[in-house]
């Protein structure tokens, strides 16, 4: 079971002091929890969204072992129409003030900078960016802040990319790609990245299971993986689940298989189902080794 690390250049829950900041170190595959600021995701038919609700729901990831959680305030789905920063604001800030009071790693999914310093400001430690730090603004602010990043693949933008999506060597081009960005970030001073092979961001499914296949390749390096493919259309495909809500146990099947080849984390809607499947399938294995 792998070793795996974060580094910050601020005081983090967990987090041990070192020379350049402060380290959280973790075993094996840890859990970042979905917190959805969006206003269907905590709904009242489409309309509604109460940062209590929210906040009751991180406090039971957290009270089952999730590791991070990560906040996110504007849909990425396929399809999905972009919101304004200000939009994004009124939806995360209030969440992440209210999540500092639990003590728990907490991740901002956003692709605009002004949405991440704020976030950082107001007590985030990671920022979740699905379009790989793209933007030289988004990687000067992880790294003023000393915050950690998430880069992740994407060919193409949300609102068409999986129009037609094509690669001469999807692997060989999406783990170069995530190699090359991660040290491009860190040596502009972000100071720790994880790197995610975005499922279903601009990909068939042949060129999602090539990427699934070779997570241990990714692995091998120096960055910590993370694998996210909780409740995505790939669920569907494989398995036949039209309704994404009902993905839970495909998104676990492909999650543990991620985890056994060395994935340091993965991003899950139904967290402490993962936590428990995560804790059974690492035991197992230890006692394998001894
Ligand atoms: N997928 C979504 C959002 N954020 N972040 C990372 N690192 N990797 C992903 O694959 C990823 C992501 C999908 O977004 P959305 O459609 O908003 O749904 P949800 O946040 O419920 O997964």
């Amino acid at each position: 079971m792998g070793n795996h690390q974060l580094s910050f250049r601020f005081e983090v829950p967990g987090g041990r002091r070192t020379a350049e900041g402060w380290s959280v170190l973790w075993q094996g595959c840890a859990v970042m929890g979905i917190l959805n600021a969006t206003p269907d995701s905590f709904s009242d038919g489409g309309r509604h969204f109460s940062v209590d609700m929210a906040l009751a729901s991180a406090r039971s990831m957290r009270d089952s072992g999730v590791f991070m959680l990560d906040v996110g305030g504007e849909s990425t789905r396929p399809g999905s129409d972009p919101v304004d920063a200000a939009t994004e604001l009124d939806r995360v800030l209030p969440v992440i003030r209210a999540l500092r009071e639990l003590d728990v790693l907490i991740s901002v999914d956003t692709m605009k900078p002004e949405v991440a310093a704020a976030a950082l400001k107001a007590g985030a430690h990671l920022i979740n960016d699905v379009t790989g730090l793209s933007q030289s603004e988004m990687v000067r602010v992880c790294a003023e802040a000393g915050a950690a990043a998430c880069i992740m693949h994407m060919q193409g933008e949300p609102r068409t990319m999986q129009h037609q999506p094509r690669y001469d060597d999807v692997v060989a081009e999406v783990h170069g790609y995530l190699r090359q960005r991660a040290a491009e970030v860190k040596a502009a001073g972000v100071p720790s990245v994880l790197l995610d092979p975005g499922v279903g961001f601009g990909k068939t499914l042949e060129h999602n299971l090539a990427l699934i296949r070779a997570v241990g390749d990714l692995a091998a390096g120096e960055n910590p993986v993370l694998m996210a493919a909780s409740r995505k259309k790939t669920i569907d495909f494989l398995a036949d689940v039209p309704e994404a809500a009902k993905r839970d146990p495909g998104s676990l099947a492909l999650h543990l298989h991620s985890a056994r080849h060395g994935a340091a984390m993965v991003r899950a809607h139904a967290a402490s189902e993962h936590v428990q499947a995560l804790r059974v399938q690492q035991r197992i294995e230890q006692s394998v080794g001894g």
